[in-house]
């Protein structure tokens, strides 16, 4: 019986298939190979990744990230939270640096672009500078930034938020994963120090600049048939966790009319939350993709329901009166069907617009690349727009398939990130090369 996993992976080589259709391998066959062997960490049955934060698969590919890194002739650190840095020095170290990077941490059966894009060609860049001997002023340090995701804890951009000293252990006590573990257990089982989570933190002012490329997750650059875009702003994430409490009962002996069922009440809800953004913004949305049924029984009147809701927008004041209106629609559901819900707001992050001197330079890469210097938001979530609100940061998109993303689908061809590598080159060389 042949191995299915095995067989599927065979046929999905994503050396392969990234190198297939590229007209000038010479150049790119190791930005590839580095896709195709973090591809192969955490590889799930449909050729998905699972690299959840602070996993053994995560800690893999942090490892051979680091091997790269070293390679690449970086000086390579990890910090307390578990972000790994490689840094290539500039000829005057006491400038302050320029960053750039993203993560490698996955959602459950996610893709194989979705951060890990942004680290490669980060990467790559740094790789290619010290090389070709081209020492810049400041120095260069790529970043894969620790859970970033969030799939860990329901709260993402932990990294991120540690580096500039905007979470600490006060703030993550009350995080526990899905087997109950805390931060510092969690941490400790991959071979952390969570009371040193403060050493992480870093002073805005040690940063010239932070650039993180990315694959859209969108369909815009693609209906637009370009292969990068400029982004000028980030939609802000809010994630609210939800605990909806009746009575667990029997499924055959409980009369309807007597019942106490918590997830027809969060069914309810969930519905009804499907129409509420558009009432709000045009770019507001809401999503619940985390949904865990307790006790889960087939014959077993559900006392508990745990859910998680997503909230974002560009506009921060129509963001946040959606919450409120989430959370009053969640009460009075409740309320009427004799249930109890909690809401703990897990996350709650500001829309962070880009810096209009890292979009110029990053225009002017695109614009050198005989491109339209086309500029777009994002919906999704990033480190950027942690680092963004104290840093000059910008952002590159890669133009991906249909959107796809979160999804083993997910898929961006190596044409087009060789020219979100050549985009982010020229726009970290303009960043680099200026005291
Ligand atoms: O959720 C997000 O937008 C990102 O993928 N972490
Ligand atoms: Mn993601
Ligand atoms: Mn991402």
């Amino acid at each position: 019986m042949v191995n299915k996993r095995q067989t599927r992976v065979d046929i999905m080589n994503l050396f392969a298939k990234l190198t297939e259709s590229y007209d000038n391998k010479t150049n790119l066959d190791r930005l590839a190979s580095r896709f195709h062997a973090l591809s192969e960490i955490g590889a799930t049955p449909d050729f998905g990744a699972t690299r959840v934060a602070y996993s053994p698969e995560d800690r893999q590919a942090k490892e051979l990230l680091k091997g790269w890194m070293r390679e690449a002739g970086l000086r390579v650190r990890e910090d307390a939270v578990g972000n790994v840095f490689g840094l290539l020095e500039g000829s005057r170290p006491e400038l302050p640096i320029v960053l750039a990077g993203s993560h490698i941490d996955t959602v459950p059966n996610g893709g194989h672009f979705d951060g890990v894009a942004g680290v490669l060609t980060a990467l790559e860049v740094a790789q290619r500078w010290k090389e070709q001997g081209y020492a810049p002023i400041r120095g260069l340090e790529i970043a894969a930034f620790a859970d970033e995701e969030g799939s860990r804890f329901h709260a993402s951009l932990t990294g991120s938020h540690f580096m500039m000293g905007e979470l600490d252990l006060e703030a993550v006590k009350h995080y526990r994963d899905d087997n109950g573990l805390s931060f510092e257990e969690v941490l400790r089982a991959d071979g952390l120090d969570a009371a040193r989570a403060h050493e992480a933190a870093r002073k805005p002012d040690e940063l010239h600049g932070y650039v993180e490329l990315h694959i859209e997750q969108g369909q815009v650059l693609e209906k637009r048939g370009l292969p990068v875009g400029i982004v000028n702003g980030i939609a802000g994430p809010a994630w609210l966790d939800m605990r909806w409490t009746g009575r667990a009962s029997h499924a055959g002996t409980t009369p309807m009319g007597m019942r106490s069922d918590a997830l027809a009440g969060a069914g309810e809800f969930v519905a009804v939350l499907d129409s509420l953004p558009e009432a709000f913004s045009p770019t507001a949305v809401a999503t619940v993709g985390k949904f865990d049924v307790y006790p889960n029984g087939s014959n077993v009147i559900p006392g508990e329901v745990k859910l998680v809701v997503d909230v974002r927008d560009i506009d921060l004041g129509s963001r946040d009166r959606l919450i409120d209106e989430i959370v009053r629609v969640a009460q009075e559901i409740a309320a009427r069907r004799g249930l109890q819900v909690s809401c703990d707001v897990n996350i709650k992050i500001d829309p962070t617009p880009m810096s209009p001197l890292l979009m110029a330079c990053i225009r002017q890469a695109v614009e050198r690349e005989g491109l339209p210097a086309f500029e777009l938001t994002s919906g999704a979530g990033h480190d950027a727009m942690v680092i963004g609100r104290r840093v000059p940061t910008g952002m590159i998109f890669v133009r991906c398939l249909e959107g796809i993303s979160h999804n083993p689908a997910e898929w961006a061809s190596l044409s087009d990130l060789a020219v979100g590598l050549r985009v982010l080159d020229d726009t970290l060389k303009q960043l680099a090369s200026s005291p």
